[in-house]
């Protein structure tokens, strides 16, 4: 087995560069560079380095760490030299130069904490997720996939108890008290767990992709107006001259947490010969396809059959899963607004030129990203999980308590996959072709 290394600590020059060795020769390189012969485990101690000539490579903190109580499992060494360039460099190059020692991979170390059991497969993604989390909500969540693990044990535990419910009834059906409906309403209990932790991951999902936030709305509603309120900034330009914004505009607000992409859109005329115009609409349209939340901006002068026209593009051409708000701007003047037939969707009132005039419109968005993302403690990857639940729900439609068991048992197997056991190479070799080095 050989020995890796790798700078854990990202990009030079910083501070302090963090060399992470692990492998059967940590403990010689400690020895070897330093020129020390004792080192006491878990004990940081300040050190010169050198070459394999003698010569100063730098001065640094250094610690070893006996396995297996490692995070690799492994014998580990840790050096915290000057954050240059240099410095990094040419203790890399003395490194490589021992026998059998070699910079690490991608992922290399959290690889070798999964083969020797020092993480589930859950935990592995977790980590992933926590390095690339860049919001609160994300950081959350990497830590509710990490605890992933833990729930689909719970989960393995309550199959088994019911496949052998299900066992019993096969051998000793006449005798015994227990009767299928049973077991199919502990089933359906599980299945309903597995659909609340998919649409967990979904949400999950959606907030580190960030969301997408559409404001869309005949010319001259305020939707641009919106936009630089939200965004408390002069993003987009505002004028009375209807048509003033021509193409797609997109600035990125957080909103509880989550990253949302606010595109602010040409506005909408039924008709129009003006070329520009006509592609603006069409890329406007275009933009709803992909929306998350689908701001709907009418106000005092917009026309009920233009209004109802609208709406009617707009469930057209969403996706089934994103909201649509339809925003009564200008609400200041006071006048009537056309009437709108919106049942199931939500509306609020908003006032553009002031920036109070739109914190209600800031907490409905607030909420309606909240039910797009919901908290959540466990995360669970949904590709299984819909599987297992497929299963499921074969199993329930059974009248045949052998039947019911081989879906259970499919089930089971994918439920097995989240928590450790049948993860192929190939698998792995995807996951962590997208980690760090040095992790
Ligand atoms: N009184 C009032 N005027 C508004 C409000 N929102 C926008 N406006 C005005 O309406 C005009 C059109 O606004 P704009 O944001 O450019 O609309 P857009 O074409 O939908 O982007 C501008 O003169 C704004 O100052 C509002 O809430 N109340
Ligand atoms: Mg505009």
């Amino acid at each position: 087995m050989s020995t890796i290394f790798a700078l854990s600590s990202g990009t030079l020059p910083s501070a302090i560069a963090v060399f992470r060795v692990s492998g059967p020769q940590s403990l010689p390189i400690l020895r070897q560079l330093s020129r020390r012969k004792v080192w006491t485990p878990k004990m940081m101690e300040f050190t010169k380095l050198y070459d394999s000539q003698r010569r100063i490579i730098d001065e640094s903190m250094a610690v070893y760490f006996p396995g297996p109580k490692t995070f690799t499992g492994e014998d580990t060494a840790e050096f915290f030299l000057h954050g240059s360039q240099a410095v990094a460099q040419k203790f890399a190059t003395c490194l490589s130069e021992i026998e059998n020692v070699r910079e690490a991979k991608r992922g290399e170390f959290t690889r070798r904490a999964f083969h020797n059991g020092k993480m589930s497969i859950s935990e592995v993604r977790g980590l992933d997720r926590l390095i690339r989390s860049r919001t609160e909500k994300e950081r959350r969540a990497a830590f509710g996939q990490m605890r992933g693990g833990t729930r689909a044990v719970e989960l393995r535990k309550k199959l088994v108890e019911i496949l052998s419910k299900l066992f019993v009834i096969i051998d000793f059906g006449e005798h015994v008290a227990l009767e299928l409906s049973d077991a199919q309403k502990d089933v359906a209990e599980i299945l309903a767990e597995i659909n609340r932790l998919i649409l967990a991951w979904e949400g999950a999902e959606r907030a580190q992709r960030g969301l997408e936030i559409v404001l869309y709305g005949r010319p001259n509603s305020g939707k641009s107006s919106i936009l630089n309120q939200l965004a408390h900034d002069d993003v987009a330009i505002v004028s009375e001259i209807p048509g003033t914004t021509r193409d797609s505009l997109v600035t990125t607000i957080q909103i509880n947490g989550i990253r949302c992409r606010l595109t602010d859109t040409a506005g909408i005329r039924p008709h129009t010969n003006d070329v520009i115009e006509a592609e603006g609409i069409r890329r406007a349209q275009r933009r709803l396809e992909s929306a998350d939340v689908i701001c709907f901006v009418v106000d005092p002068e917009s026309r009920s059959d233009d209004v109802a026209n609208i709406l009617e593009d707009v469930k057209k051409l969403k996706n089934p899963e994103s909201k649509v708000l339809i925003v009564k701007n200008k609400a200041d003047l006071k006048l009537p607004y056309p009437e709108v037939s919106s049942s199931g969707i939500h509306v609020v009132s908003s006032h553009a030129t002031s920036s109070e005039g739109c914190q209600k419109l800031r907490e409905t968005l607030g909420s309606l990203v909240d039910q797009l993302c919901p908290e959540t403690n466990f995360l669970l990857d949904a590709e299984l999980l819909r599987k297992c639940s497929d299963e499921l729900t074969c199993s329930m439609l059974c009248q045949d308590a052998a039947i019911m068991c081989q879906h259970i048992e499919k089930g089971l197997e994918h439920i097995a996959e989240l928590t450790q056991g049948t993860v192929t190479e190939s698998v792995l070799d995807g996951i962590f072709s997208q980690f760090c080095i040095g992790k």
